[in-house]
């Protein structure tokens, strides 16, 4: 029986890293991003490169080998950055890696920091290591999305318990065992969620300062500033109702029941002073509902906490078959 949690001390032994990159047509800034890949890092004995290819219908994959890359993950039609992201996490726990660092294919993050990004992993001082874009000195980033960075981040750690600088870089470093434990299921956005549920699982997160390259082209993650407030806010509320529902059912029962409760003590009141028969029966109504809304939000919290037992259970069953499946 393996124990459920086992930190690996990284000493002595071959180190394996894993550079996985999702890509959905990617050829013309692929080879930057390929070219600038460390090949020697110190404490780390192998590096290889993996390329998930999302559907790609241009020449990314032919790029890629002749870049000498021999590892993919292919998507026949794209299935998006969160899948991508998870099938090149299990490609790379397959492939034996012991620290998986993920970065984009349009050359955003520099790759020659990797040595840094690893390091914190290397010396046992984090699981997880997130390379700060250090958002609100890009010059190419307009004042409202510097603000929504802060924001969203801000959000995130409280919902992580985590004080981390930039919650929604893509340019990490996760070591094996971070990797056992986390299960991304979002298909949109596995960057905050994969912060929410390490913070929620007591994996030790850093974070390093990067200078990211000069931007070679448009996100596709987002068309809009408004669309990247929509998918960032639900991301958020989803992972606060799956680790913390008592927030969300908490407040909205605590708000229906305060507000219930005047309209309720209003029709008590008139009904002592004046009789019920003269009436107030609409406050009588709107105070009914709103408590039995918050009622209602009790019992949803019972359930969600009861869910939340639940996937506990399953996540540490998914543990030990990973462990099983990967560990040889
Ligand atoms: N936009 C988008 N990017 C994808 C997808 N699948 C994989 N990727 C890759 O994900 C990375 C991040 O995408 P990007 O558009 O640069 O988003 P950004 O993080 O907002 O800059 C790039 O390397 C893409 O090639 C997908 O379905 N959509
Ligand atoms: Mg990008």
């Amino acid at each position: 029986m393996l124990p459920l949690f086992q930190r690996v001390r990284y000493t002595d032994i071959h180190m394996k890293l894993v550079v996985q990159i999702p890509c959905l047509n990617e050829e013309k800034t692929l080879p930057l991003v390929l070219e600038s890949i460390p090949k020697h890092i110190k404490g780390i004995d192998e590096i290889i490169v993996v390329i998930i290819d999302d559907g790609s219908t241009d020449g990314t994959v032919a790029v890629a080998r002749e870049h000498g890359v021999t590892h993919f993950v292919t998507h026949n039609q794209n299935q998006g950055l969160g899948r991508s992201f998870h099938d090149g996490v299990q490609k790379a726990l397959e492939l034996g890696a012991d620290i998986v660092v993920n970065t984009d294919g349009d050359n955003q993050y520099p790759q020659q920091k990797i040595a840094d990004l690893v390091r914190p992993i290397l010396e046992n001082e984090a699981d997880i290591v997130i390379a700060d874009r250090q958002t609100s000195t890009i010059a190419h980033f307009s004042s409202v999305k510097k603000v929504l960075q802060k924001v969203g981040s801000a959000v995130v750690n409280k919902a992580a318990g985590t004080n981390l600088p930039d919650a929604v870089s893509g340019f990490r470093a996760y070591s094996r065992e971070s990797l056992f434990r986390l299960n991304t299921i979002t298909r949109f956005s596995y960057c905050t969620e994969t912060i929410i549920q390490a913070g929620n699982k007591g994996l030790a997160i850093a974070s390093i300062p990067v200078e990211t390259n000069p931007k070679l082209r448009e996100s596709r993650l987002f068309r809009s500033t408004s669309e990247h407030v929509w998918k960032s806010g639900i991301t958020i509320v989803r992972a606060y109702a799956m680790y913390k529902p008592y927030i969300i059912f908490g407040w909205l029962g605590g708000i229906f029941f305060l507000l219930g409760l005047i309209p309720f003590a209003r029709f008590v009141y008139f009904s002592a002073v004046e009789g019920i028969t003269r009436g107030h029966i609409q406050s009588l109504l709107i105070g009914s509902l709103l408590l039995t809304s918050a009622f209602l939000c009790l019992v949803l919290n019972i359930i969600a906490e009861l869910i939340r037992i639940n996937r506990t259970l399953i996540e540490l069953n998914l543990e030990q078959t990973k462990r099983h499946r990967y560990e040889n």
